[in-house]
């Protein structure tokens, strides 16, 4: 628990997922601000563009034309960053005698996800019954992609707002699957793999660590958004980002394929409220990075493991002026101004009816 001088002086937090420390300093969110001015995006696009290379019918870079969808399309990648295995590439690793330089092969596959014709929406904008959609997409191409055996991991996510670097404002995700567990899943996995099984812990009878950190949370309250029956929306006690947040699922799920029908509903509410609840924030489409994390696709059980998703969204006191991880932030160690319970107490405070 955080004592009542640490919630206004300059104190480090321990993020158990990933090992890592970052520092929080309350004092300093007043100081006054003549950096960067993010633009605010567009309020105004058409439902259908015809520039757009995601939208039903255009042609993409590549010369491809897309169907004339009616709800979420799905295609490969044309720009992906991994390439399939064909039937002769061998599995590649090489070092050299000290091992400092170390390199292996990596492939898979890289889609995009289309999450409504519409280009106009996002979505905080989309109905339930559409978001659902997109949780019912994720989970098939997981099923699909899962069984592959030159598959391990899944990374479901949606990069949202130019000032992600998201190249198109037209609703969509994407999904990279590759042969090797990536860096931040791989932290997570070793973290609570420790915690759940590590003879050497002064934990009794661990349930899987964030199955164990959420009863921590219900009980103190403070840091959570919302719930409903399935999902918690919380801003994590270790939040990096100003306003960023963890949905966690009650029961244990380990993977996006092993939600029932009633938690994939429970997901595509949580979804809806933090989008809009985000979008009100400062009545702009509130952009953010946001994915699935899971289990990987290795054929085993990961009782450690239980699935979850992370928003990090960039802005921090305006529709306008983003954080930026650059000089402490890169060279020591992450730091943010708002606390984590502040953050979640404007969030809590915000309407789930998405500005007009
Ligand atoms: P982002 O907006 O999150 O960057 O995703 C867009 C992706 O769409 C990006 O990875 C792909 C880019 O490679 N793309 C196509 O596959 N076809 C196109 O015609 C343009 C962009
Ligand atoms: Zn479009």
């Amino acid at each position: 628990m955080i004592t009542k001088t640490q919630a206004n002086v300059p104190h480090r937090r321990y993020n158990p997922l990933t090992g890592e420390w970052l520092l929080v300093s309350p004092h300093r969110a007043t100081r006054p601000w003549l950096g960067a001015i993010e633009k605010i995006p567009q309020a105004d696009r058409p439902p259908y563009d015809p520039r757009c290379y995601l939208c039903p019918g255009n042609t993409r870079v590549n010369g491809v034309v897309n169907p004339a969808y009616t709800g979420l399309y799905v295609f490969d990648n044309d720009f992906p960053a991994l390439l399939s295995k064909t039937a002769d590439d061998a599995a590649e690793a090489d070092t050299d005698a000290k091992n400092l330089l170390r390199s292996s092969s990596e492939s898979g596959v890289c889609r995009v996800i289309c999450f409504s014709p519409r280009h106009d929406l996002t979505l905080a904008q989309l109905t339930l019954a559409e978001i659902r959609s997109v949780v019912d997409t994720w989970a098939a191409q997981c099923e699909e992609l899962g069984a592959r055996d030159d598959i391990t991991y899944i990374q479901v996510f949606e990069n949202r707002g130019e000032v992600m670097g998201s190249s198109n404002p037209h609703p969509h995700g994407q999904l990279w699957a590759n042969e090797h567990i990536p860096t931040e899943p791989a932290k997570e996995q070793a973290h609570q793999l420790a915690y759940l099984t590590d003879p050497q812990s002064p934990i009794s009878n661990p349930a899987p660590l964030l199955i164990d950190y959420l009863a921590i949370e219900q009980r103190e309250g403070e840091r959570i958004v919302f719930e409903n029956e399935h999902f918690v929306c919380l801003v994590p006690f270790w939040a990096v980002w100003p306003f960023e947040v963890m949905v966690l699922p009650k029961n244990h799920i380990r993977r996006i394929i092993d939600m029932t029908n009633a938690e994939r509903d429970g997901l595509s509410d949580a979804l809806k409220r933090i989008s809009t609840r985000y979008d009100n924030m400062f009545e702009v489409s509130f952009p953010y990075s946001m994915g699935v994390h899971q289990a990987p696709y290795d054929g085993q059980p990961h009782d450690e493991w239980q699935m979850h998703l992370h928003f990090y969204p960039p802005l921090l006191r305006s529709a306008t002026v983003k954080k930026f991880m650059v000089g402490y932030e890169m060279l020591g160690q992450p730091q943010r101004d708002l606390t984590a319970e502040q953050a979640a107490e404007r969030l809590r405070g915000l309407s789930e009816i998405r500005f007009a």
